[in-house]
């Protein structure tokens, strides 16, 4: 029995810094929080002694490897919010499919799912208290050890995301194997749809109830589909994930803020920010002005610098990061990139991301 196993969800240490959930919430905190998708990553240096040559999917099943990769950017940067070291590939895997991570090839599936018959295959009904249960263990021993610095995310990938790599069996450009199933087998994709929700439903219910203090969901490739494919195959199933995970938590007496990034998905912000979201989160294709009169104070934004402006030099990331804070104004916004960090970025220049958000926010609250 290893020490999780005597680490519960209960007795958290008292959050000190929560300016990530009341910006989530529509608040206008002292200072503009921020935080990175990927930020427990391969440009920190630390994080790849960690992984090591160990392989990707053993390293998320270990609680203490996900703690320690998710601490070691807090302890780097005054970043306000922090995302438990995970992946969204989980889900198939629990749903019985074989997922390997390859070097230079990124994730990939043994046996990708060819035509609706394959379906019987999946485990539809999933006990995720089981099959899951070290993400929760990761997320319980990661809140403790936090020791209420910054609130820790939950995260999950959207249906039509695991959709597609279920059926590509890795990255795609075209995403042409999975696009067929929607034109050619309508009711078999709504099926599998359906099955992928019902879990994660499940799955984000456990990662509150093992600690997560907001919940991300990932559809990261929203911008494959035209915006009558997104109505179709992706915006129902996020709805009724929000909606359902909502209705769960209440019964438990608990809340938390959900977040719903749909990559390169501009054509659907309207109905992005009436989805039962609290936070809508963009990519950087979006202009901060024109999503807050598109969103109308309907929700708190996330996002939206392109990664790619970290190369800048830093005085041209602060002047950037100023720019995006006048356009989204300093209430109900989280600042974030508009996508991950990549491998081969600067910490330094994360760091001055991180510190010009901070320094430009209490310039612009105070001036108002
Ligand atoms: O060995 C390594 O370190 C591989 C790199 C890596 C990392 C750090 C992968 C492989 N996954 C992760 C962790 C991860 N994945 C996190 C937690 C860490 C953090 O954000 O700080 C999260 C939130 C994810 C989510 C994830 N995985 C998404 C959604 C976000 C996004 O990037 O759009 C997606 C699409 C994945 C799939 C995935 N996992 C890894 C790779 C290289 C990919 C993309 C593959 C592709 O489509 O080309």
């Amino acid at each position: 029995m290893s020490n999780n196993d005597f680490i519960l969800p209960k007795d958290f240490p008292e959050l000190k810094n929560d300016t990530f959930l009341r910006a989530a919430r529509g608040e206008e905190p002292e200072h503009v929080p921020v935080w990175c998708m990927r930020q427990a990553g391969r440009y920190l240096p630390e994080f790849r002694e960690v992984r090591g040559g160990k392989d990707f999917f053993d390293t998320c099943r270990s609680p203490e490897n996900c703690c320690e990769l998710t601490l070691q950017p807090l302890r780097r940067f005054p970043f306000d919010a922090s995302i438990i070291f995970s992946d969204i590939l989980v889900i198939p895997q629990a749903m019985g499919m074989e997922v390997q991570m390859l070097t230079g090839k990124g994730p990939t599936f043994t046996d990708p799912l060819k035509e609706p018959e394959d379906l019987q295959r999946l485990q539809a009904k999933v006990d995720v208290n089981k099959e899951l249960d070290y993400v929760f263990k990761a997320i319980t021993l990661t809140r403790h050890k936090i020791e209420g610095k910054v609130p820790l995310i939950g995260f999950t990938g959207a249906p039509w995301t695991l959709m597609s790599y279920m059926i590509e069996g890795g990255g795609s450009t075209t995403h042409s194997k999975a696009k067929r199933w929607l034109y050619r087998h309508p009711d078999s994709s709504h099926m599998l749809l359906r099955m992928l929700a019902d879990v994660i439903v499940e799955y984000l219910v456990g990662q509150v109830a093992a600690g997560a203090q907001a919940l991300q969901v990932f559809e990261s490739h929203a911008g494959i589909l035209g915006p009558v494919e997104f109505r179709e195959f992706s915006l129902p199933y996020l709805r009724d994930i929000a909606r359902r995970v909502k209705d769960r938590l209440k019964e438990k007496g608990q809340d938390v803020p959900m977040i719903v990034f749909a990559k390169d998905a501009h054509y659907a912000l309207e109905e992005l920010s009436e989805s039962h979201y609290e936070v809508v989160s963009l990519d950087w294709t979006i202009d901060p002005r024109s999503a807050r009169e598109r969103t109308g104070g309907k929700v708190s934004l996330q996002g939206n610098m392109d990664p790619c402006a970290l190369y800048a030099p830093k005085e041209q990331i602060s002047d950037i990061v100023r720019k995006m804070l006048e356009g989204f104004g300093t209430r109900g916004y989280i600042a974030n990139l508009g996508h991950g960090l990549y491998p081969d970025m600067d910490p330094e220049n994360v760091g001055a991301f991180v510190d010009a958000v901070h320094q430009h926010s209490k310039l612009l609250i105070k001036q108002k």
